[in-house]
């Protein structure tokens, strides 16, 4: 059973020696659990030890968080809890650069790259979502009843109870937070199961919620792995009502099987192979820089991120050209080095997956027209996962390298002759998450972007976000919807009232 710690609290720094992190249990952080390394990918180095949740453990956090339900955060009204969201917000922003650093330190990405996206949308989650759970109606229905009366039926929203939150761990901050904001604005607790590669921030998360006095057992951190670790505990356990997940689609398959017994509800964020298509008359600067950031931002570490770009014939080569020039320019290197804009993979693992792609795609036939590789990092950096940004030319559309989810700073660039076989190639895939379609004619814009079997379909721009609208993956990229009422209508169940007037 986890016992309570006094001073000092789980994210606290040894000098000079790694950072610890602890299960945040009932507005405490608790000791027990075995510890396990977190590794700094950029120079390879444990920077922080984690110490995995074991069953009772997360029993003691699963009767905190149904504890805070049933009591102080349950009866909170509506306007209290929305300005305990907004503390929370205001809190990560106090904060900001304690976040930056943890978030850095456990993925290596460039400073610029966390410091625009990663934090701020942390923050940003909760006050979207505090606004949100204030603006939304429920629906009223009046019915003539068999006696010639009257009926008024109206629905009221309560929340699911205790919530699962598991998130990975390519922007950890950002997409727990995504998940864990609507989950509070709707009254209920969560616990939180960070990616074991990643569990800085969300630990950071909880120093926050004690910092702006959220209620105990309202938002729970449980540290760990997936199958028989803390992962697969909270996915089958009995006193947790919804699973919300994000990762890959063979872990939300697995998910499905362990939820199934205690029939919990299901939101997930899944993978993706998304294409991009290029038309002859887009605006060419434009889609260069678009889909070179949308290739390479997060070293190729975004769900959305396009791995197939199918590029009009007459204007194939420009482009295969200008996104070579582009990719030669990204500068990989320590997060806090001047100029670097490309960190490392997430891990060993990872980088040894990424370039198992990267010799298939050669071994299919491909054309590197750069990279391909491990570039060569002096000093720290040359212990970090680092690879080369890869592009990919002469490939087959059904080459591996075309159909799996790589996850890595690379794209195969193939030429198509017509809109018809452009929309075929681009949806001839299992996934549906995104695609970014790139043209100057209006009526093709809403043609082509309506034909692509995806959660979202950007056009001319890609990783647009407008908080309100409905985010999730059509096919094997996921189940249901998340952004905005979505959200809302995940994490909450409505009780329909039907009075006999
Ligand atoms: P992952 O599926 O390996 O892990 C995600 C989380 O699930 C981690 O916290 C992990 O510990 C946990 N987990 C693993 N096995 C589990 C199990 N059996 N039971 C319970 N929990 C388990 O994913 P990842 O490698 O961390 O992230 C990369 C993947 O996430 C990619 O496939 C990417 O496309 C996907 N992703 C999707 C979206 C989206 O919005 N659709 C967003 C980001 C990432
Ligand atoms: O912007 C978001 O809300 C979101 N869920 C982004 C997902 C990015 C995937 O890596």
């Amino acid at each position: 059973m986890a016992t309570k710690t006094a001073e000092p609290p789980a994210h606290s720094r040894v000098p000079n020696g790694p950072t610890l992190l602890r299960n945040y249990i009932g507005g405490r952080f608790v000791d027990g659990g075995r510890p396990f390394d977190v590794v700094d990918p950029a120079t390879g180095r444990v920077h922080a030890i984690a110490h995995e949740a074991d069953q009772a453990i997360v029993d003691a956090a699963v009767a905190a968080a149904r504890k805070a339900v049933e009591g102080e955060w349950g009866r909170m009204t509506l306007a209290k809890r929305r300005a305990m969201l907004n503390a929370v917000a205001d809190g990560i922003e106090r904060r900001f650069d304690d976040f930056l650093e943890a978030e850095i330190a456990d993925t290596g990405k460039p400073h610029e790259l966390a410091h625009h996206l990663d934090i701020p949308r942390g923050a940003a989650n909760f006050r979207v979502f505090a606004d949100a759970i204030a603006n939304l109606s429920t629906e009223t229905f009046e019915m003539d009843t068999p006696d010639g009366g009257k009926a008024l039926n109206y629905a009221v929203r309560k929340p699911l109870g205790v919530v699962g939150v598991i998130s990975p761990w390519n922007l950890p901050l950002l997409l727990m937070t995504w998940k864990v904001a609507p989950a509070l604005a709707c009254g209920n607790a969560v616990i939180v199961k960070p990616s074991e590669e990643t569990p800085s921030s969300t630990t950071l998360l909880g120093e926050v919620m004690s910092e702006v006095g959220m209620p105990d057992g309202v938002f729970n951190v449980i540290h760990g792995f997936g199958p028989e670790s803390a992962g697969e505990m909270l996915t089958s356990h009995p006193g947790v009502r919804a699973i919300t997940f994000t990762g890959e689609t063979r872990t939300g398959a697995a998910i499905m099987r362990s939820a199934a017994p205690s029939v919990k509800a299901l939101s997930f964020e899944l993978g993706g192979k998304n294409p991009a298509i290029v038309f002859a008359d887009a605006d060419m600067d434009a889609a260069l820089a678009g889909l070179s950031r949308a290739v390479f931002l997060n070293t190729g570490q975004v769900c959305l991120a396009p791995e197939r770009i199918y590029v009009e014939r007459p204007v194939f080569d420009a482009f295969v050209a200008g996104m070579k020039v582009r990719a030669e320019a990204m500068k990989p290197g320590l997060p806090h080095d001047a100029g670097v804009n490309f960190g490392p993979l997430i891990s060993a693992e990872h980088r040894d997956k990424v370039l198992g792609y990267y010799r298939s795609a050669v071994e299919d036939g491909a054309t590197v027209v750069t990279g391909g590789g491990v570039p060569d990092l002096a000093g720290e950096a040359a212990g970090g996962f680092f690879v080369q940004p890869t592009l990919w030319t002469g490939l087959a559309h059904d080459a591996r390298v075309c159909r799996e989810e790589i996850f890595g700073p690379c794209a195969a660039i193939i030429p198509f002759d017509g809109e018809e076989e452009a929309v075929r190639m681009a949806n001839d895939t299992e996934y549906g998450l995104a695609s970014s379609i790139w043209t100057t004619n209006l009526s093709r814009a809403h043609r082509v972007g309506k034909a692509m079997e995806v959660g979202i379909s950007w056009v001319n721009c890609w990783f647009l976000r407008d908080l309100r609208t409905p985010f999730g993956g059509a096919k094997m990229s996921g189940v249901g919807r998340e952004g905005g009422e979505h959200s809302i209508n995940f994490y909450s169940e409505p009780t329909n009232i039907c009075i006999k007037l």
